[in-house]
This record gives structure tokens, C-alpha cells and sequence, in this order.
């Protein structure tokens, strides 16, 4: 069994898309490749996982042939129909298509003409030697810069949060100017989308010119890098990309409906327009009878024209939006206001705990969570370390911590939040917990999470994880697979038992909100509200500022299709308490 990374298989489908072009394939089957290296590179949940439940082809961009490429990718850890595509290319080929403006055809021949690397061609094109060679030399210069941009380009996405203030800080900016009647983001972002490529902005406007002219003026602007009357393309100082679409506001809607994408869902809606007798832009929905194209002001005009319901931005990837629009049969995703308790908060109580203590007081936190208008809140400190404390030492520190919470409760001044009494304790390779039963008794509950040990094998981690869930005071599953965004895959797990065993067992799967983590992923929320399995979406908030990270835990319940009824903590504190059988 070989592994590979979604990045590393979209880099390989584009390189079996490349060798097609220069081999004169057909365009279909070009157009198949880069399709699918689109689809892996954008999928929020690793390729390996979804393989492994036999449903690579169920992935919209993946047809048979390439799911069984890859099958072979990963049992062989080579694909022998590939190697024969590119056989007799040079290799640096696939790294010169990387610079922008650099296609197959001149990336072959500079490589024929002696580049051996980026490095190599950067001072062969330098020091004119390719030039001299016959190369074009208008087009080296264009290389040159191309190599520049690439080497400021980003390689890693960013993570969502972090796109999401950057787009919120220029919106701000934005706002201010007269001629901006209208902004908003659109593509992955407006998806929300747990990592992001580029910034996506729509301006309704009437008067381009100035807003093309206020926008490279911003402040946050590092270089305009493209520059036309109604699209713009800029570099932040951060580095990020971001291009700016702008139209009149008669045309609005379409033009946000269409760079919202994704592109998945556009190509799929595309074909029921036609069946229709429409055509779609971003200028409108154009009847082909009459050649008339209607311009729309709102996305929902838009969609109106097509016969559908406007499917939240945010399930927008073609698996089954479409057909549930169609029918009038949009699920009731969660609600951005609708969570009303926040359970995974990690305080500076002296707990002496094991790891990561938070920086705020209890006391802090409930201030906070008042002004988030939560009904409850739960205080999920890690546990003194058991290697570095007696039992006796750790049993007084939470007992301690327990009598806290309970006068607290008491109080009047937190009268309006109920405090719940938890502990986050870490599932031990053997699936036992690093707390005893004695004291997790004491609790409301414990959320329990894999901290060490993580490459472990599939059915090993899954049964690791299911002891851990039989305890009968763990109610919550922590960051259930472990990713940690553009750093790690999560661990392999057999969800199919772990949510098999959660639904029978009122146990609910987290959905860690911290910006690396999103974790479970959309896909896998998905998963779990078809078993009809309970979801709680917290923060793991090591300080108070990170509390509104909240909204990113619920964009990504809402990718993954989740209700008001899947979501344990946005409901009210009696139906919250009977759920998780909380003594009130
Ligand atoms: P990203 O930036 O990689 O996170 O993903 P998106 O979805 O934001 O993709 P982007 O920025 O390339 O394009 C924004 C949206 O525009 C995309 O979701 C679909 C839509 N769109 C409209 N026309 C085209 C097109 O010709 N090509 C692509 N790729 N997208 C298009
Ligand atoms: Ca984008
Ligand atoms: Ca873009």
C-alpha cells in the first residue's frame, strides 16, 4: 500500500494531463485529467479515506477510468498506463508548466533546448543562453517574470479563517467608497471551504474606472498584477491573490452566482439549462431560442429562471445539491446564530494540566460566552499529567476545579449560563483514558481525544477509539480524525463503526472549529448525519478571542449538510441536558 497526499495525486493527474497535450491526445481525455486533478485538489477530505470506502468514483470529477488509476496508484504506488503517457518526456517539463503563462508546448521545448530545473532555466534565460539558442526572446522575458510569480505565488492554501479576515478587512475598506453599491466573496471562501486558493470579490458598480482605480490604491494592496474595465487581479502585501470581478448591479446576481462555482456545480447546472433551452454566464441566462439574455439582479432570480431553489452557497459542490433544488428539497442547513453553548474551552484554572492550558479564567470566559449569547458553556481543561502527578494530587486539583464550578453555577452572577464541569482526557494507545473512572464520575462528562500515537493502522486506531467511546462518562469524541490542515492527514479510522456505535450509543462526534483542524471534515459530517449520528460543534478556544471561531465549525456543518436536529449544542439547554443526561 502506497500513500500519497491529495496535493500529490492532483500533481500527478496534471502531469498525465500535460503528457496527453503534448502527446496530441484527444481533448476529452485532457479535459478528464485536469477535471480531476481540480476535484482532488479541492476535495475537503483525503483522497486515501474515500478510496478506502470504495467510493472514489462517487467523487463528482473522477470518472471509472481514472478511479481505477488510481486504485492501482494506491495499491502498486505507481500507475503503469501513466508511466506510459509520459514516457520519453523530460521530468522537468512537469515543473516548467507550474510557471505562470508557461504551457506544455513551451515548457517541452525549453527543457529539449538543456534547462535541467526551475534553478537551471532561471539563469539559462539570464544569461540569454537560450536565447542564443533560438529561443523567442519575448517570451523568455515573460518566463523570467513568470518564475518571479511563482516563486512568490503561495504553495500552500490558506487556511479558511485566515482568508476569511483578510477578505473582511478589504470589504471594510471597500465599503467606504460611494461607487461600491454592493461587495461580496465569492468562489471557495463564500463556499467556505476549509482551505482557500485565491480571493474571489464581486462589485456592483457603475462607475468601474474608479473602483478599479480605489481598489489599487488600497492599502493592502502589494502589486496590481492584471488589469482590465471590469476585472481585476492584484497581490496583497500578504502575498495572497485576489481577483475582483465588477458589474453593473442590474447583472449582479449572475455574476455571483457564477464565481461562487463551484466549478463542479456549474458545469452540472450548465447541462440542465440546456435541457431547458438556456445557456449560462456571468452576464446572465440566455434563452437560445430568442438569443436574449437576461440579466439577473439576485442569485435567487437566477436560479428562479432554472426552476430551483438557491442551494446555500456553502453545499455548492455538485453531490445532490442540484437535484435537491430542483425538487424543492433543500436540507434546513444549521444556522450561523443558532449555537447555544460552546463545550471545548480550556481555561488557566490551576489544574497543573498535561498540556495546552488555556489564558483566560473561567470567570473570563463566562463574560465572553454572554456577549456570544450562549445558554451553556462547557470547560474542557486537559488533566493533570498522570506521568507527573499521584492519583491523590490529581484527584484533589479537579476536585478543586469541580467545587469552583459548582459555586459558580451557584452564583448569580453566572446565573444566566450554566457551566458544565468537563475534562478533554486523551485516549491511550490501548483506548483506555488517562483519567480513572473514579474521577470522570465526578464530571458532567468527558470529552475524550487522540493525542499520541496517531500512525497507528486502521483497525488497531478504530478499536483504540471505540474502547475509548465505551467509557460511559465519554460523550463526546474529540477532533475525530486528527488532521491538522496543510500539515497532516488525518489517522485511518473505520468511521463506519465508529459512527455505527456512536448513534447507538448517544455518542457525539466533535466538530473542532480550530482553524487547522475543521475536523471532522465535511465529507465525513456528511457521513455521520446519514448514520443519523449526534454532532456537537465546538472551538477548543485556548483563549477567549478564539471563541467566534465558532463560525467556521458551523460553515463546515453546513458543507457537510448538517440540520438544527443533528447538532446537539444548538439546541436549547433542557433538550441539550436530557441528551447528554446532565443532573440539573
Ligand atoms: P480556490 O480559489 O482554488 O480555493 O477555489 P475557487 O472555487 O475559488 O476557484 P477559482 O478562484 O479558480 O474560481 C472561482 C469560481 O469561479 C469557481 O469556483 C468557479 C467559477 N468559474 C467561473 N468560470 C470559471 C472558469 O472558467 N474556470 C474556473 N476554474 N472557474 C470558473
Ligand atoms: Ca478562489
Ligand atoms: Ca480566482
Amino acid at each position: 500500500m502506497a500513500y500519497f497526499t491529495n496535493k500529490e495525486i492532483a500533481d500527478l493527474l496534471r502531469e498525465v494531463a500535460t503528457a496527453y497535450t503534448l502527446k496530441k491526445a484527444n481533448i476529452f481525455q485532457i479535459r478528464a485529467y485536469e477535471t480531476a486533478a481540480d476535484a482532488v485538489e479541492h476535495l475537503d477530505q483525503d483522497i486515501a479515506t474515500i478510496r478506502e470506502q470504495g467510493q472514489l468514483e462517487g467523487v463528482p470529477g473522477i470518472g471509472e477510468s481514472i478511479a481505477s488509476h488510481l486504485d492501482e496508484l494506491f495499491k502498486t504506488g505507481n500507475v503503469k498506463h501513466w508511466t506510459e503517457i509520459k514516457a520519453g518526456l523530460p521530468q522537468q517539463v512537469f515543473a516548467f508548466i507550474n510557471i505562470p503563462g508557461v504551457g506544455p508546448k513551451t515548457a517541452l521545448e525549453l527543457a529539449n533546448l538543456g534547462a535541467e530545473s526551475l534553478e537551471d532555466l532561471k539563469k539559462k534565460l539570464t544569461d540569454r543562453e537560450l536565447v542564443n539558442k533560438g529561443f523567442s526572446e519575448k517570451i523568455a522575458e515573460k518566463v523570467l517574470l513568470g518564475i518571479q510569480e511563482l516563486a512568490n505565488l503561495q504553495t500552500e492554501r490558506m487556511l479558511l479563517p485566515y482568508a476569511y479576515n483578510q477578505a473582511e478587512l478589504f470589504i471594510e475598506y471597500m465599503k467606504q467608497f460611494p461607487e461600491v453599491l454592493k461587495i461580496d466573496v465569492l468562489g471557495s471562501l463564500r463556499r467556505m471551504v476549509s482551505t482557500v486558493g485565491d480571493l474571489d470579490f464581486s462589485i456592483a458598480t457603475n462607475k468601474p474606472e474608479k473602483v478599479v482605480k480605489h481598489i489599487s490604491e488600497s492599502p493592502q494592496v502589494f502589486q496590481v498584477i492584471n488589469e482590465g474595465k471590469f476585472k481585476v487581479t492584484v497581490i496583497f502585501k500578504s502575498g495572497i491573490h485576489a481577483d475582483f470581478l465588477l458589474v453593473e448591479p442590474i447583472a449582479y446576481g449572475s455574476l455571483l452566482q457564477h464565481f461562487t462555482g463551484s466549478k463542479l456545480h456549474n458545469i452540472h447546472l450548465r447541462s440542465i439549462a440546456e435541457e431547458k433551452g438556456f445557456s449560462l454566464s456571468e452576464y446572465g441566462v440566455k434563452n437560445k431560442k430568442t438569443g436574449k439574455i437576461v440579466p439577473t439582479k439576485t442569485e435567487n432570480d437566477f436560479y428562479k429562471i432554472l426552476g430551483m431553489d438557491t442551494p446555500p452557497p456553502e453545499i455548492r459542490e455538485d453531490t445532490g445539491e442540484i437535484e435537491a433544488s430542483l425538487a424543492h428539497k433543500l436540507p434546513r442547513l444549521i444556522e450561523y446564530n443558532s449555537i447555544k453553548g460552546d463545550l471545548h474551552l480550556h481555561s488557566n484554572f490551576s489544574l497543573e494540566p498535561s498540556h495546552g492550558p488555556g489564558e483566560n479564567s473561567i470567570e473570563e470566559i463566562i463574560k465572553n460566552a454572554n456577549l456570544l449569547e450562549y445558554e451553556y458553556i462547557g470547560i474542557a481543561d486537559h488533566p493533570p499529567g498522570f506521568t507527573t502527578h499521584t492519583k491523590d494530587q490529581i484527584k484533589k486539583l479537579i476536585r478543586n476545579r469541580t467545587k469552583y464550578i459548582e459555586q459558580l453555577n451557584n452564583s448569580s452572577e453566572a446565573k444566566r449560563i450554566r457551566v458544565l464541569n468537563l475534562l478533554e482526557v486523551d485516549i491511550l494507545p490501548d483506548g483506555s483514558l488517562s483519567v480513572d473512572d473514579e474521577i470522570l464520575k465526578t464530571l458532567d462528562f468527558a470529552i475524550a481525544g487522540v493525542h499520541s500515537l496517531l500512525r497507528m493502522n486502521k483497525s488497531e486506531m478504530t478499536k483504540r477509539i471505540l474502547k475509548a467511546l465505551e467509557n460511559q462518562y465519554v460523550k463526546v469524541l474529540a477532533h475525530p480524525t486528527g488532521r491538522i490542515l496543510n500539515q497532516r492527514e488525518g489517522y485511518e479510522v473505520e468511521w463506519e463503526k465508529i459512527f455505527n456505535y456512536a448513534e447507538k450509543n448517544q455518542k457525539a462526534m466533535e466538530i473542532n472549529a480550530y482553524p487547522d483542524r475543521l475536523d471532522l471534515s465535511d465529507y465525513l459530517i456528511r457521513k455521520a448525519k446519514e448514520k443519523n449520528v449526534k454532532l456537537v460543534i465546538d472551538t477548543d478556544s485556548h483563549s477567549v478571542s478564539q471563541m467566534t471561531n465558532i463560525k467556521f465549525g458551523i460553515a463546515t456543518a453546513r458543507r457537510g449538510w448538517a440540520e438544527y436536529e443533528d447538532v446537539v449544542n444548538s439546541w436549547s439547554w433542557t433538550k441539550f441536558s436530557k441528551w447528554f443526561k446532565i443532573a440539573v
